[in-house]
């Protein structure tokens, strides 16, 4: 693979992919980050440790990308929708982080855990998608359930941390909660809508005609183009809360048939990529700091507590999943599909 841009390499996501590619068998390869003007010429290598390898970020316009094999967007929606086809139609395989595409049927929508046979050919778009993040955690724990014994409906609450607002949300929860702890009586209104810190915000993105916020609209209806069950009935309340890192999930899930708890653990417990968690065990379920300080290997996986019989329905089970939002939710995800794309042989030249 001669080389691999990163557009959006300044944000949170962002820096996470270049860490990734720079740290792993791929880094051979030179990495090309892109980001806007104000940032052109920043040795980015140099300010992570990340050593070289790194080429110093240049603007979308100044790369061609006739030259680059792989694309990973990760600049927001907007800069996506700009220039990822235009990308794409140079010859480099984008792999976008946006919403822009994802619900499109000739845009593979992709959790290599899940559904990488949607990667046995490679698409005309030359483009695929990287779910949300919050979609991607829950459909690697919905999977197991799912062969065990057939999803029918889920329903789910989010408790979703300040860095799916980029670095920018980080500062302002950080910037925030000191000033409340120093005393301050208000706060401004900031990234999230009300100010995050010690509070709940009950919103993440703007609402459509029903009332439902983007979040959950993504939610909503990604995990069934993932899994094949484009029928599936995903409700869903996305909940900001005044963590750093990691997204946590309450979900309900009915199934096929009614499925003893201990059938439930074991086919969570022995599917690849997932940490379960028995109660009675020590810790006895995952929490978001738990989680972000759990290392690089711990970091990588998903981690789900906390499941238990509905005493309302039998076929019915509740789960606990938290997983790191920037990592399993974007950044390793988008990586693991270039991985997936390459076992298929799409980058051989
Ligand atoms: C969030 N889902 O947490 C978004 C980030 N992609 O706000």
């Amino acid at each position: 693979m001669p080389r691999i841009a990163v557009v959006g390499a300044t944000g949170a996501v962002g820096r996470e992919l270049l860490t990734l590619i720079s740290r792993s068998e791929a880094a051979s390869t030179t990495i090309v980050p892109i980001a806007s003007a104000r940032s052109a010429g920043t040795d980015l290598g140099a300010q992570l440790g990340l050593g070289s390898g790194i080429e110093p970020v240049r603007t979308l316009d100044d790369v061609d990308f006739g030259d680059v094999s792989v694309t990973f967007f990760a600049a927001g929606v907007e800069v996506s929708r700009q220039a990822a086809e235009k990308v794409a139609k140079a010859g480099s395989l984008v792999i976008d982080n946006s919403s822009a595409f994802r619900l499109r049927d000739d845009v593979p929508l992709v959790v290599p855990q899940v559904n990488p046979a949607s990667l046995a050919h490679r698409p005309p778009v030359n483009l695929i998608a990287n779910p949300n993040c919050s979609t991607i955690q829950l459909v690697r724990a919905l999977a197991p359930l799912h062969e065990l014994a057939g999803l029918r409906r889920v329903i789910l609450t989010t408790y979703q941390a300040a860095s799916g607002g980029g670095i920018q949300g980080l500062a302002e929860l950080a910037r925030d909660s000191r000033r409340l702890l120093d005393g301050a009586d208000t706060l401004a209104s900031g990234r999230f809508g009300p100010p995050l810190a010690f509070d709940l915000v009950p919103q993440i993105g703007g609402l459509n005609e029903h009332g439902s916020a983007h979040e959950e609209e993504k939610l909503g209806r990604e995990p069934g183009k993932i899994m094949g069950l484009t029928d599936l009935p995903v409700s869903v309340t996305a909940v900001r809360a005044p963590i750093f890192h990691c997204h946590a999930e309450a979900v309900w899930v009915e199934l096929g048939r009614q499925v003893p708890i201990a059938e439930a653990e074991e086919a969570l417990a022995g599917t690849p990529g997932i940490r379960f968690y028995k109660s009675g065990d020590d810790p006895p379920y995952p929490t978001p700091r738990l989680v972000e300080n759990s290392g690089a290997e711990g970091r990588a996986l998903v981690h789900v507590g906390r499941v238990r019989a509905d005493t309302a329905d039998p076929r019915a089970l509740w789960l606990w999943i938290v997983a790191d939002n920037l990592w399993v939710g974007a950044a390793l995800n988008a990586f693991d599909i270039m991985r997936t794309a390459q076992g298929y042989g799409w980058l051989d030249r």
